[in-house]
């Protein structure tokens, strides 16, 4: 794992670049925090939490390219796709499982995203389905001649499961443009990581399948920008798919029907949240000399304005009528409306 502190000026990233970065990560986290509180007080039924993982989610997405790529994203990644241009206010139509949710209307758990127009592929409660999936995206982008990338992720737990494999051998045999970055939270579930993996580390993988496998530190966004952009570019050039690991840590219990102080130690969520990426990225930005006082309570203002109005207007929302509840879950005979 590097350690170096990467400057962005050396990405070939502008101020702007980076305050963009801090304040998607920033609106990540306090849709998150809200979701918590609306779940809490009985108005949403379920949250799963982005939380310590939005620099490598928001890192990751920016060095894509959001007009063209496909992305295969998995429970956690609010930070992914609000980059790839899901609202906060689509992303809280969800928490509250209405009907004009842009993902399932209305009837998948939140963090099933899935959106056509931004090229979001929606995923399946079974973890890993996502990985040959977005092989397959990128099979199809190889056919038709289309220089797109897909990208998909996954908890590092999930890279047990078969079906990681089978993607990632496909696309290494095929040579595919495909970027595979699992986000190791360090825990699935309640299993820690020492007790999921014989190997050390999960980019150990890559070798395996004929790709090259990198493991950063993924509290820092610039350190997974940099090597998610030579993932894409090496995707884009015909040479082959890319392992990605990024290795956080999860700072909330698993989900809200969780919890983890049955299994987690206090100084080990202490040790988490003493090093939350988005309190060591603002400090980045400080010493930078970009974030400044009134710069930070502007942004602040501004993220949790947008936070307000997507709760005010999903809580308003109506939920989907009943006589279409099988809407989207058929294809009609008659090839209608669907
Ligand atoms: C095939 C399958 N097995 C089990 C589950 C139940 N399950 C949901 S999330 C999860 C843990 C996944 O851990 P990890 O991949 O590390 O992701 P994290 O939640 O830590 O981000 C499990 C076991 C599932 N959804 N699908
Ligand atoms: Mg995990």
């Amino acid at each position: 794992m590097q350690d170096v502190q990467l400057k962005h000026e050396d990405l070939g990233l502008t101020n702007e670049d980076v305050l963009a970065m801090f304040e998607t990560m920033l609106m990540a986290r306090r849709l998150d925090e809200r979701m918590w509180l609306l779940n809490r007080s009985g108005k949403i039924p379920f949250v799963i939490s982005c939380q310590g993982q939005e620099a490598a989610q928001v890192g990751a997405a920016f060095a894509l390219d959001k007009n063209k790529d496909y992305i295969a994203p998995y429970y956690r990644d609010m930070g992914v796709v609000l980059h790839f241009g899901m609202t906060p206010k689509e992303l809280m139509l969800s928490a509250f499982a209405k009907a004009e949710d842009p993902n399932s209307g209305g009837r998948q758990m939140p963090g099933h995203f899935g959106q056509k127009k931004n090229r979001i592929l929606t995923g399946s409660s079974p973890v890993t389905t996502q990985v040959p999936h977005a092989v397959g995206v990128a099979l199809a982008g190889r056919l038709q001649k289309e220089d797109f990338i897909a990208f998909v992720t996954l908890g590092e737990g999930s890279s047990n499961q078969g079906d990681f494999h089978e993607g990632a051998n496909f696309a290494g045999v095929h040579k595919l443009p495909v970027i595979i970055m699992v986000e190791n939270n360090q825990y699935a579930i309640s299993v820690p990581v020492e007790r999921q993996l014989g190997c050390a580390k999960v980019s150990d993988r890559g070798i395996g399948y004929g790709m090259p496998g990198v493991t950063v530190d993924g509290k820092c966004p610039l350190q997974v920008y940099k090597v998610v952009r030579e993932a894409a570019e090496r995707a884009r050039s015909g040479e082959g798919p890319s392992l990605i690991e990024t290795v956080t840590f999860r700072l909330t219990a698993h989900s809200s029907d969780d919890d983890d102080r049955q299994y987690r130690t206090a100084e080990d969520i202490a040790e988490g949240k003493a090093k939350d990426p988005i309190v060591l990225f603002e400090k980045y930005l400080q010493d930078a000399g970009i974030m400044t006082e009134s710069l930070r309570t502007e942004i602040e203002e501004r993220v949790m304005a947008e936070v307000n109005e997507a709760t005010d207007y999903a809580e308003a929302a109506p939920y989907a009528k009943p006589e279409e509840a099988l809407k989207y879950v058929y294809a009609p005979v008659d090839g209608g409306d669907v």
